[in-house]
């Protein structure tokens, strides 16, 4: 079938809004429509080269939800009519990675997504004859997309899809985050460092287990209001400090925070995130994805004495299981997903999405089809 959708045909180019053709679902995948999807910074990263998985020309995008509208041979466990959120982290239930119930990682399909293709070797996409590759196993800047059965958790029907699309990445991953990796109780002082997309929701969930401090370190002061709105209790601008920033944190919470988040992909500010633990249990989650080849270094001294670096990919949420929850959540009005939409636009307008971003003038733009 001929779909619209935005290709990634070069690495720093613009994307190019093209009629592209989908081949049907094949055993074990469906085809869903894709209503909306956000453009989060993981795509900008890819699109900018610096991703060493980055392949192109590719259909980007994995921050989606839409309508399945088919099913390929052995699909059980969805059927058309389905609300769904396609998930770049599957969960299959089935390999040791799912079974060992200590990670997210489903690895069931893991090398092919990793090379842009379904898990039979092949793409569904592609343009004029030429192939296109798929992106994070969900290419979701496209109004209709071919994804494996265990990558889409099936939601609740009456769910806006201009909303939580956004569980499909920022949301999961800021909240999961707190509530999964790094399990912040009660009480606890918080720093988090970035208010992005990302921020904002490890603010969020943060406020949401009882977090006492929430300190938010951005270099943009626009940042501000909106992380308050979230929950932020302090606001510390990097370039307005006298003196060193991670000293600066520690005095802040009391010598210095209980758990504190990256979510930039910039070293440097990942090993302040380190540093600006407590001594003794403060743990720093890596959350920001840093570019190829990009190295992280701190003293060891710092682990020696307590704290405790951990990675949180995709919040640490299994996605079948999890994102329904989320989406019930803010059904439920537990959380605030309203707010992070600051620009609503057709897929034609979607390289003003990129400048948005990178202007720092959007939280996040959802694509509608
Ligand atoms: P974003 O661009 O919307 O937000 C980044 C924020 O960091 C901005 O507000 C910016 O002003 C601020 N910033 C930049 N440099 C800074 C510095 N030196 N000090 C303080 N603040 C600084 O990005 P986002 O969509 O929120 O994504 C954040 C990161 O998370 C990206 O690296 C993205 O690739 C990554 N990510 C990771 C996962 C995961 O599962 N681990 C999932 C999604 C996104
Ligand atoms: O299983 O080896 C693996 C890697 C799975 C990829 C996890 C994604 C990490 C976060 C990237 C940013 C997502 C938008
Ligand atoms: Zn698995």
């Amino acid at each position: 079938m001929d779909v619209k959708a935005a290709v990634a045909l070069e690495v720093g180019k613009p994307l190019a809004i093209e009629t592209v053709q989908l081949e049907p679902p094949k055993a074990g995948e469906v085809l869903v429509e894709i209503k909306a999807t956000g453009v989060c910074h993981t795509d900008a990263y890819t699109l900018s080269g610096a991703d060493p998985e980055g392949i192109f020309p590719s259909i980007l995008g994995h921050e989606g939800a839409g309508v399945l509208v088919e099913v390929g041979e052995g699909v059980k466990s969805v059927a058309p009519g389905d609300h769904v959120i396609p998930l770049y982290t599957p969960e299959c239930r089935q390999c040791a990675y799912c079974l060992s119930m200590k990670t997210n990682l489903c690895q069931a399909i893991r090398a092919t997504q990793g090379q842009g293709v379904m898990p039979d070797g092949t793409s569904r996409f592609s343009l004029d004859g030429q192939k296109l590759f798929h992106y994070m196993g969900t290419s979701t800047f496209s109004n209709y997309t071919v994804l494996p059965e265990i990558a889409v958790a099936k939601i609740r029907s009456d769910a806006p899809f201009d909303k939580v699309c956004l569980i499909g990445c920022g949301v999961t991953t800021g909240i999961g985050a707190v509530v999964n990796t790094a399990k912040v109780e009660p009480g606890a002082n918080v720093v988090v460092f970035g208010l992005g997309g990302i921020g904002l929701n490890v603010i969020q969930g943060a406020k949401m287990v009882g977090a006492s401090k929430i300190i938010g370190v951005d270099l943009n002061p626009a940042k501000r209001a909106l992380a308050e709105k979230y929950g932020m209790t302090h606001f510390v601008n990097p370039q307005e400090i006298e003196g060193d920033l991670v000293a600066h944190l520690v005095e802040l919470t009391d010598g210095g925070a209980d758990y504190s988040f990256e979510c930039i992909g910039n070293v440097k500010v990942m090993r302040q995130a380190l540093e600006c633990c407590h001594k003794g249990w403060g743990v720093s989650v890596i959350i920001g994805v840093a570019g190829a080849g990009e190295e992280i270094s701190t003293r060891p001294f710092q682990l020696v004495t307590g704290r405790v670096w951990k990675g949180s990919a995709f919040g640490g949420a299994r996605g079948r299981t999890d994102v329904p929850t989320i989406v019930d959540w803010y059904m439920e009005g537990k959380i605030n997903l309203d707010d992070l939409v600051t620009h609503v636009m057709p897929i034609d307008k979607i390289n003003d999405a990129f400048d948005l971003m990178h202007k720092g003038e959007s939280i996040r733009s959802v694509i509608t089809f």
